[in-house]
């Protein structure tokens, strides 16, 4: 029965991580995956984190089957985050929030539901977005387009395009939009343009489904959640995924939510029912660990401080990777202006480096990065970055 089996490509950026695993250079950096290292070089275990797991190791809780949609505790946390303490939208029961399994799984989830909800709607992806991006919407059965977004010249934004492919679209189109820190090129809408972008979606009657991977990487938990209070005020029904994967360094443990803004407690009554049915036929139900760990640091206040005051160490030891390495290149002699990779936010930075000089890197330095010349800047430390520095100097100077 497998005999006509084809091989199916590799995951682009995961992929990468086999190469690199191989790859036996001791002086090898792996700048492709979207991944937190310190400056030694290791995924933190965030002492928020360590607290909370030993907590709940001494008090050793038994393990039922957790509610469809996850633990109450859980859920409300996650809009606490991304709606703002005692907002509205939280305490007057409108609000759907489902524990997923990380932001990919909320994505999935958000998807198969909202193919029962609109099912001859078109999908929209920024141009370029998150590599999974259009293979999980398309995996639900819709079409998958893109808007407008990223511009090489300017090493911005290009919202003028942007907003006249939105302003052009069907009503009841999805629109799937980062939140902040845009993965892969790190160029954010400022807090105007998300205003605008909201004004949009109201006159045209677009359903907008928020992206928040990176709360916490580019200003802090309140100023990165722009866009999910912009449209809050709006009084608009939106759709929100949340990953801690990065947050709380929780990759593996496969932390998320997806939450769906109603008009009102009891449409969120029925559109939750729905939800716990696409959840069902999935998974059934979350697991506990990661979750109870997350809910554990944000309800106490003082393991909260601490993640924040950790999440903004991850946040500033970035900045300071993103600075250093422009003065490095500058040290190193290079002409162009990197200077656009200080202003870019989150992990990410789309450098320009074409597809031939990430080869190179490869080849010749055991720098891996992404074919787009998408870097992690959260992977280089005290120790790699002057490598990687005369490296990317060697092969953008020929
Ligand atoms: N969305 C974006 C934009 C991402 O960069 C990522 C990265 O992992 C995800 C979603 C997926 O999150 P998770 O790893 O929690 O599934
Ligand atoms: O973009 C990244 O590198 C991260 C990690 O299928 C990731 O978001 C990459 C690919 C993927 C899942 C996660």
């Amino acid at each position: 029965i497998f005999a006509a089996v084809e091989m199916a490509p590799r995951d682009p950026i995961l992929g990468l991580n086999e190469a690199f695993a191989a790859d036996t250079r001791a002086e090898k950096v792996n700048l492709g995956v979207g991944v937190y290292y310190d400056d030694n070089g290791k995924i933190p275990l965030l002492a928020a984190v360590r607290a909370a797991e030993k907590a709940r190791l001494e008090a050793m809780p038994p393990r039922g089957y957790q509610p469809i949609e996850g633990p109450a505790a859980y859920n409300n946390a996650v809009q606490g985050l991304l709606f703002g303490k005692d907002s509205q939208l939280a305490t007057s029961g409108q609000t759907v929030t489902i524990e997923a399994l990380g932001g990919t799984g909320a994505l999935k989830v958000g998807a198969d539901y909202l193919k029962r909800l609109v099912p001859g709607a078109t999908v929209y992806i920024s141009d370029p977005s998150w590599e999974n991006h259009r293979a999980l919407f398309e995996s639900a059965g819709f079409p998958v387009e893109n808007y407008p977004y990223y511009d090489a010249a300017s090493r911005g934004v290009n919202f003028a395009a942007m907003k006249a492919k939105l302003d052009s679209l069907q009503p009841g189109s999805v629109i799937v939009l980062h939140a902040c820190c845009h993965n892969p090129t790190g160029a954010d809408l400022s807090d105007a343009q998300w205003d605008e972008v909201v004004a949009v979606c109201r006159e045209r009657g677009l359903i907008p489904f928020l992206d928040m991977a990176y709360q916490g990487f580019a200003e802090g938990i309140d100023a990165d959640a722009v866009a999910v209070r912009a449209l809050s005020s709006s009084g608009l029904q939106f759709f929100v995924s949340s990953s801690f994967s990065k947050s709380f360094s929780l990759y593996g443990e496969r932390v998320g939510a997806l939450s769906i803004v109603t008009a009102s407690k009891e449409e969120a009554g029925r559109v939750l029912s729905q939800v716990k049915r696409v959840i069902r036929t999935n998974y059934s139900n979350p697991p506990i660990h990661g979750g109870a760990i997350v809910a554990a640091v944000l309800s106490s206040p003082e393991l909260r401080q601490m993640w924040e005051d950790e999440l903004g160490g991850m946040r500033e030891r970035i900045r300071a990777m993103r600075t250093g390495l422009v003065d490095q290149l500058k040290a190193e002699g290079v002409a162009q202006d990197f200077s656009f990779v200080i202003k870019q936010r989150g992990m990410f930075s789309y450098t320009g480096l074409t597809a031939a000089q990430v080869e190179t890197l490869k080849a010749d330095f055991g720098i891996y990065a992404v074919s787009t010349g998408r870097i992690c800047l959260a992977a280089l430390n005290s120790k790699n970055i002057g490598y990687v520095a005369k490296a990317i100097a060697q092969v953008v100077k020929g």
